[in-house]
């Protein structure tokens, strides 16, 4: 099942269940306490709830008639980084300080895990992404992302991508935070796909293209099975000593990079296609 956060004609905000024909507007008024998206997702069983607030009074809504949201409310953006070899390797090409660090992070125990945003620095679907104008070489990461109830567990999936200025770290990774946390820094959506059950990893294609005037000027994808961690493993590492009342969404790195002479430009396209969940579609803008 996958739930929205829909702008409607009138301009009220819902939340929707979207099935391929249409979508189901949930009638959040129903039970008392649930309000939200996020409401809806750290309820004990979100399934049962959603299909329990579905608005009989309300026909289905055609998906080209809404405008798609980003699915976040008040939680925290956290990714993981170096957890693909794609990754591991461009990292250490970009950063001549650093490699060592990239190295050893992609086998050591413990995770890369920094704090990628806020709400407010988080563009839904067809909403910009941004490229720093202090950068000269930037990219989108798309990632497979975790939604995390405050008891950490995974509740859901989304699509997240994690728009990085690779000058900026490769110049000193202690440049991380400025390569990565700024405005419009990440996009996540369109919607969530609530967990049911144990993922088919080698089934899940992570899709990346990117379109300059229209034109496709990069292409790249790889599969959830390149991931070199446990889904919930890094979800752990994340909650250690850190509470999260509000829930959290977890970015799990990328697994596809452009090649080094690659930067995105104004006006790019960025579309990210993940199975079972849809595709996040985001311009690109640099001031
Ligand atoms: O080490 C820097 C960030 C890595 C990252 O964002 C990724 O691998 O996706
Ligand atoms: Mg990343």
């Amino acid at each position: 099942m996958k739930l929205a956060k829909v702008r409607l004609a009138d301009g009220k905000v819902r939340v929707a269940m979207v099935e391929d024909t249409g979508l189901l507007l949930l009638d959040m008024e129903q039970v008392s306490g649930i309000r939200t998206l996020s409401d809806i997702l750290h309820a004990p069983d979100p399934v049962g709830l959603a299909k329990f607030l579905v608005d009989p009074k309300a026909g289905p809504i055609k998906l080209g008639e809404v405008t798609f949201l980003a699915p976040i409310d008040r939680q925290e953006v956290w990714a993981a980084g170096v957890t693909y070899k794609r990754s591991q390797i461009a990292r250490m090409e970009e950063s001549e300080a650093g490699a060592s660090h990239y190295d050893k992070v992609y086998t050591a125990p413990r995770p890369e895990i920094f704090m990628k945003a806020t709400p407010h620095r988080v563009s839904g679907p067809g909403e910009p992404v941004r490229v720093r104008a202090d950068s000269h070489w930037s990219v989108p990461e798309p990632e497979f992302v975790l939604v995390l109830n405050p008891a950490m567990q995974i509740v859901g999936y989304t699509i997240g991508n994690d728009m990085s200025a690779r000058d900026i770290e490769g110049e000193n990774p202690l440049y991380l935070p400025q390569a990565k946390v700024y405005n419009q820094c990440c996009g996540l959506g369109p919607c969530i796909l609530l967990a049911s059950g144990p993922l088919e990893k080698e089934a899940i294609a992570i899709d990346l293209l990117i379109h300059r005037n229209k034109e496709e000027i990069f292409k790249g994808s790889t599969s959830l099975s390149q991931l070199k961690r446990e889904l919930p493993e890094l979800a752990q590492w994340l909650g250690l000593e850190n509470d999260f009342p509000a829930g959290a969404f977890l970015l799990t790195g990328t697994g596809v990079v452009p090649p080094d002479q690659f930067t995105l430009q104004n006006g790019d396209v960025v579309s990210i296609s993940i199975t079972g969940i849809g595709t996040l579609v985001n311009p690109v803008v640099k001031a």
